[in-house]
């Protein structure tokens, strides 16, 4: 790494762009040399990511020892695989239910002891120590868990590229620039993103972020919503794509499954786990074998929708049996923005969407709330319940626990947002609401103890 760029053994500008595995417990069999041989010669790819999942379902954390010497067996494969084949190779410890990667620190030491003793000579072997910190896992938290990992990994492998998970599901680029890990070379940080939730604010935070020195690896992106699933933004993901190659970022794209969701690379029907056709990739596999074939230019100016740059709001959705407007290819109109501020008991509280979108019959708003204590005295356990004018459910929120009913939507803190001094604001409360119809916000009301 020089600088903020990711270079070959010459010190010359090189992007490595890639696939990232599913879970490796829920999806060995697509983890395998054929597989990797297949998207190296025919789509392109230069790196594969070991997505190995430590807190749920399997998880190298969870499991018993059995279940721990099979995927570290199917990671060492895959790293000689990769190796023969003459591609990198990302060990991805994939924190996620975990949140705080000094969960399992200890397991994380020892495991990347294991892997960097066995692989330290190897050149194309990249340590990714903790996928997605989230929750209550602060910057300070993450720095002080690489601090411990990084060493480690050091003390075997003195030059191998080490990348650095950053809060909020590796979108905090700019806490980790705010306070850099010191003292070591080729060290990264994560940056995700999921095209149709994560648009133009979090690539500018990117950008920005390493404008101003930081270097990033995309090691992980989708191009539907963060859920996984959801709706393809092709408009979104050339943006990304564009960007991304400007910068010379490199990227891995999630995830290499048949599982029915549209991040999957691979169509629910498709059971081969190599040598795919065409039509046995899902919407976002075409769409990246695509995005691969393309010069850097032909990316956005025309790509795989065929749609002009200049027209965000036609996203064809070709492989999607849309129905309603949207599916039409004639001109779309998102639904109307929506936002409202109240001050209750010398709090501001405002609610506003960041994005609004229409999928076939039903419409979504990203709703950014912002609570802003101004009342001089300490607010815990708030309650925040906002009443619309159609019914509403919920999609995804992060930062927040929500329920609703009918036309009522009510937001709880977390453990760690509970408490809110005086003085002090929340910002980064999100929730992305789904309903049948164009809705507005009627009213809003919130609550708290007060100290
Ligand atoms: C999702 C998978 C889904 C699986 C789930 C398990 O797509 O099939 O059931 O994990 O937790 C991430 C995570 C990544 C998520 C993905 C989509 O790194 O593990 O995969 N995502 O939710 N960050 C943002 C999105």
């Amino acid at each position: 790494v020089e600088g903020t760029q990711l270079t070959d053994a010459n010190g010359e500008p090189f992007q490595l762009r890639g696939v990232s595995t599913a879970g490796l417990s829920w999806f060995p069999q697509f983890a395998n040399k054929d597989a990797f041989q297949t998207m190296y010669e025919e789509w392109g790819i230069n790196v594969v990511r070991l997505a190995m999942y430590t807190d749920e379902y399997a998880g190298y954390c969870v499991g018993d020892d059995n279940n721990r010497d099979k995927l570290k067996d199917l990671v060492k494969t895959c790293v000689e695989d990769a190796a023969d084949l003459g591609i990198y190779v990302i060990v991805d410890w994939h924190i996620l239910r975990d949140e705080d990667p000094n969960k399992y620190k200890d397991q994380a030491i020892a495991f990347f002891d294991e892997m960097s003793e066995l692989y330290g000579d190897y050149d194309n072997i990249i340590y990714e120590i903790c996928n997605e910190p989230n929750g209550s896992a602060t910057w300070s938290k993450v720095k002080s868990y690489a601090e411990e990992v990084i060493p480690t990994i050091r003390a075997n492998d003195e030059d191998a590229v080490i990348i650095v998970g950053t809060p909020t599901w590796s979108q905090d680029v700019d806490k980790a620039l705010a306070d850099p890990i010191e003292g070591y070379d080729n060290i990264m940080y994560a940056l995700h993103f999921y095209a149709a939730t994560h648009t133009e604010w979090l690539r500018s935070r990117m950008t920005d972020t390493i404008d101003k020195g930081l270097p990033i690896f995309v090691t992980e992106f989708g191009i539907c919503d963060a859920s996984g699933n959801g709706r393809i933004d092709y408009y979104q993901s050339e943006e990304w794509i564009k960007t991304m190659n400007q910068y010379g970022v490199s990227y891995c794209i999630w995830n290499l499954s048949n599982k029915d969701e549209s991040s999957s690379l691979l169509a629910p029907s498709t059971t081969s786990v190599a040598g795919w056709s065409k039509d046995q990739l899902s919407a976002s596999g075409q769409w990246f074998v695509e995005i691969m074939k393309g010069s850097l230019d032909s990316v956005g100016t025309s790509g795989i929708t065929g749609e002009p740059e200049s027209n965000p709001s036609q996203e064809k959705e070709e492989n999607q049996n849309q129905t309603g407007s949207q599916g039409s290819g004639g001109d779309y109109t998102p639904p109307t923005a929506i936002s409202k501020e109240v001050t209750i008991e010398d709090c501001k509280i405002s609610v506003s969407s960041s994005n609004t979108w229409g999928d076939g019959a039903k419409t979504f708003y990203q709703l950014v709330t912002l609570i802003d204590n101004q009342s001089g005295n300490t607010k815990k356990d708030w309650v925040i319940t906002v009443t619309f004018s159609g019914n509403v459910s919920v999609d995804q929120n992060w930062c927040c626990m929500v329920s609703t009913t009918g036309n009522q939507l009510k937001i709880t803190p977390e453990s760690w947002n509970a408490t809110l001094g005086s003085g002090s604001s929340i910002s980064d409360i999100g929730v992305i609401l789904t309903s049948d119809t164009v809705i507005t916000i009627e009213n809003i009301e919130f609550s708290a103890t007060t100290s």
